[in-house]
C-alpha cells in the first residue's frame, strides 16, 4: 500500500477476499461493467448536459488519456474541488482509470485549506471550475501553482489562462495503451477528515473498501438501475460520494444528478424535473424542505427514500418529514470519511427510524461502546464508538502520532462519538468528546480556526466551541481573551481569516471577550463550561427577544 498509509492485516484481507467483500477490481472497471450492461440509459445530469453511460465510458477515457499526456499517472495525487457537474464525476473515474489519487477538496476551501492539502499531499494537479459563485478559483489555483513547485497543472472545467481545460479534450483520440490500469487493493482516493486536532486528515480508501462501501450502501437504501439519486451535497463529501451516492449510483446504472443549489425552492424544482427518487441530504435541508409551500411540496412525489445523516436528525423533523411527504421512506445514517456507516432499514418501522442512527451496514463491521477506560460499557448505557471493519481505514495518511491516539492497539477507529445502543439493536447518537463543530453537516475544527487566530497581535487565548443553531445544530461562536487594551470585532476577525485565506464557513459567528477563560487543574480550557455558557447566554437572549416588541420582529426577520 501507498507509503504512509496503514494497511488492513493481511489475514483480514485475505478473509475480505475469500468471503467475496473485496472484489479484485478498480471503481473504474466497475462502473465501467455497469456501463457495458446500461449503455443507453443515463448515467449522470447537470444543469447543461446529459450523459447516457456510454458517453460517461467515452468521456472518461478521453480524460485519462488527457491526464496520461499531462504526465499524470499511477499514484500521482490530484487535488479535486469543483462544484457538482458531470466532470467532476468524468474526472474523478478518469483518475480511478489511471490510477491518480483524487484529493477531495470542497469547493468552500481557500488559500489556507488549499495550500496544506495540495503540499500535504503532494498534488501534481488541482482541478476547478475557473469561476463559481462569484469566486476566481482559477486565479487562486495560478497563484498556488507558482507558490507551490511540485503543482505542475490546472485543470478547468471551462478554459481559463493557464489552466488545461478537460473540455477542449472532448474529442481528443484515445490512448488506452498508455494507461497502465490501477490496482484494486491500492488506494483509490483522499477524504478528509473533519479533525479534531491541527488541519484535517488525509484518510486513504482502496478501490476493493470502497466499492464494498458503496455496493452496500446501494443495497440498504434501496437503489435500482431504476433509480434517480440526487446530489446536491457538495460531491467530494463521502455521503454524496459513495452512501451509496455518485459511484453506488453508477455501479447499478442508476442515474446520478448532480445540483450546485441547496435552496429547497431549487431542489424542489429540481426533484420535480428530474423525478429524483433519491435524495441524500443534511438535517438542514430536510427542515429546509419542510419549509416550502403545500404547491411546492406537491412536487416531491417522485421521492421515495430520503436519507439523513451527517448531523443528528432530531426526532421531531423526522416526524415532520413524514407527515409532510407520507408517500416516502425518511432513512437515517451515522457515517464517517473514516469508514463506518450505520443505516436505519427501508423497513424499520417509523418509531425506530425517528430515534435511531441506524446499525452498521456489514455483517463483518464490529463495533464497541467503551467508557473512559477503554472497557464495554453495560448495554444501553452511553460511551464512545469505537469500530473496525472492511471499510474502516487503519489509519490517516502519514499521521503516526494522530493514529497512535486515534486508532486502538487492535484497529479500533475510535470515532469521539458518544452512542447508546438502543433495544432495537440499532445506535443512538447522544454527543461527542471531539473538539469540533458540527454546521450542518459541514465539521469545523476547532483547533485549526484556534490556532488561526492566536496569529493575531491582539490575542491572547482563544477557545471555538459550539452554539445551538435550531436549523444549523451548531454554528461556531470563540472565546477570546485580548492582549492588554486592544478591542476586537467580529468585522475585524472577519477580514483577518479572510486574509488568511480560511474557508468561510469556518469563520466563528459571534464573540464573547472575556477576561479570563476557566482551565483544568492542567491548563486545558474547559469547553464544557463555554458551552454551557453560550447556551444559557442565547436563551437568555431569545426570551428577552421575545418579550420586547421590537425583539419580536427581528426574531421574525431572522
Ligand atoms: C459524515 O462524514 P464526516 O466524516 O463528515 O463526519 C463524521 C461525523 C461522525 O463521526 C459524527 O460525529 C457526525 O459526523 N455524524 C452524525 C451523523 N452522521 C455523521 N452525528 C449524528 N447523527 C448522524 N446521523 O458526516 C457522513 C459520511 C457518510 C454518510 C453520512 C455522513
Amino acid at each position: 500500500m501507498l507509503e504512509g498509509c496503514t494497511p488492513f492485516p493481511d489475514d483480514l484481507a485475505a478473509q475480505y477476499v475469500r468471503d467475496g467483500l473485496w472484489r479484485a477490481e478498480t471503481i473504474a472497471q466497475a462502473i465501467f461493467d455497469s456501463a457495458r450492461q446500461h449503455p443507453e440509459a443515463i448515467a449522470a445530469i447537470d444543469s447543461t448536459r446529459t450523459l447516457t453511460y456510454s458517453e460517461l465510458r467515452g468521456e472518461t477515457d478521453r480524460v485519462a488519456a488527457l491526464l496520461s499526456r499531462c504526465g499524470i499517472s499511477r499514484g500521482d495525487r490530484i487535488v479535486i474541488q469543483l462544484p457538482n457537474c458531470v466532470e467532476f464525476a468524468t474526472l474523478t473515474l478518469a483518475c480511478f482509470e489511471v490510477g491518480a489519487i483524487p484529493v477531495m477538496a470542497l469547493p468552500a476551501f481557500r488559500r489556507a485549506e488549499l495550500e496544506y492539502l495540495l503540499s500535504f499531499s503532494e498534488a501534481k494537479a488541482i482541478a476547478i471550475a475557473p469561476r463559481y459563485r462569484d469566486f476566481d478559483y482559477a486565479a487562486l489555483a495560478r497563484d498556488l501553482r507558482d507558490a507551490l513547485p511540485g503543482v505542475e497543472s490546472i485543470f478547468s472545467t471551462a478554459p481559463a489562462d493557464g489552466c488545461i481545460s478537460l473540455d477542449e479534450n472532448r474529442s481528443a483520440p484515445v490512448a488506452a495503451s498508455a494507461i497502465a490500469a490501477a490496482d484494486p487493493f491500492e488506494v483509490a482516493l483522499f477524504l478528509l477528515s473533519g479533525g479534531t486536532t491541527g488541519m484535517p486528515k488525509l484518510i486513504p480508501r482502496t478501490h476493493a473498501d470502497y466499492l464494498y462501501n458503496a455496493r452496500e450502501a446501494a443495497k440498504v437504501s434501496g437503489l435500482s438501475a431504476r433509480s434517480r439519486l440526487l446530489i446536491a451535497l457538495p460531491a467530494e463529501h463521502n455521503f454524496p460520494l459513495a452512501c451509496p451516492g455518485m459511484i453506488g449510483a453508477l455501479l447499478i446504472g442508476a442515474t446520478a444528478v448532480f445540483s450546485q443549489s441547496t435552496n429547497a425552492a431549487e431542489l424542489a424544482e429540481t426533484i420535480r424535473r428530474e423525478r429524483i427518487t433519491h435524495l441524500p441530504c443534511v438535517p438542514a435541508v430536510a427542515i429546509s424542505l419542510l419549509d416550502l409551500p403545500e404547491s411546492a411540496r406537491a412536487e416531491l412525489k417522485s421521492l421515495r427514500v430520503i436519507t439523513v445523516g451527517g448531523q443528528r436528525l432530531q426526532e421531531p423533523t423526522a416526524r415532520n418529514l413524514k407527515r409532510a411527504f407520507p408517500h416516502l421512506v425518511v432513512q437515517q445514517v451515522l457515517g464517517m470519511a473514516e469508514g463506518l456507516l450505520c443505516y436505519t432499514r427501508l423497513d424499520d418501522p417509523d418509531e425506530i427510524t425517528f430515534i435511531t442512527q441506524g446499525r452498521p451496514l456489514s455483517s463483518a463491521d464490529e463495533i464497541r461502546i467503551v467508557n473512559a477506560e477503554a472497557r464495554d460499557v453495560a448495554p444501553g448505557e452511553i460511551g464512545e464508538l469505537w469500530c473496525r471493519g472492511p471499510y474502516t481505514i487503519r489509519g490517516y495518511y502519514r499521521a503516526a502520532e494522530r493514529n497512535r491516539e486515534a486508532f486502538s492497539s487492535e484497529g479500533f477507529y475510535r470515532t469521539g462519538d458518544l452512542v447508546r445502543m438502543h433495544p432495537s439493536g440499532n445506535l443512538v447518537v447522544e454527543g461527542r468528546i471531539k473538539d469540533l463543530i458540527n454546521r450542518g453537516g459541514e465539521k469545523i475544527n476547532a483547533e485549526e480556526i484556534e490556532e488561526h487566530l492566536l496569529a493575531h497581535p491582539g490575542i491572547d487565548l482563544a477557545a471555538v466551541v459550539a452554539m445551538p443553531d435550531p436549523v444549523l445544530g451548531e454554528r461556531a461562536c470563540v472565546y477570546l481573551t485580548l492582549r492588554d487594551g486592544r478591542e476586537f470585532t467580529l468585522a475585524a476577525m472577519r477580514e483577518f481569516l479572510a486574509g488568511r485565506g480560511v474557508a468561510r464557513f469556518k469563520w466563528p459567528e459571534r464573540i464573547e471577550i472575556v477576561s479570563i477563560l476557566p482551565l483544568t487543574n492542567v491548563g486545558k480550557i474547559k469547553k464544557t463550561e463555554l458551552r454551557r455558557d453560550i447556551e444559557q447566554k442565547l436563551a437568555r437572549e431569545k426570551a428577552e427577544a421575545a418579550d420586547s416588541p421590537i425583539g419580536r420582529t427581528a426574531l421574525a426577520n431572522r
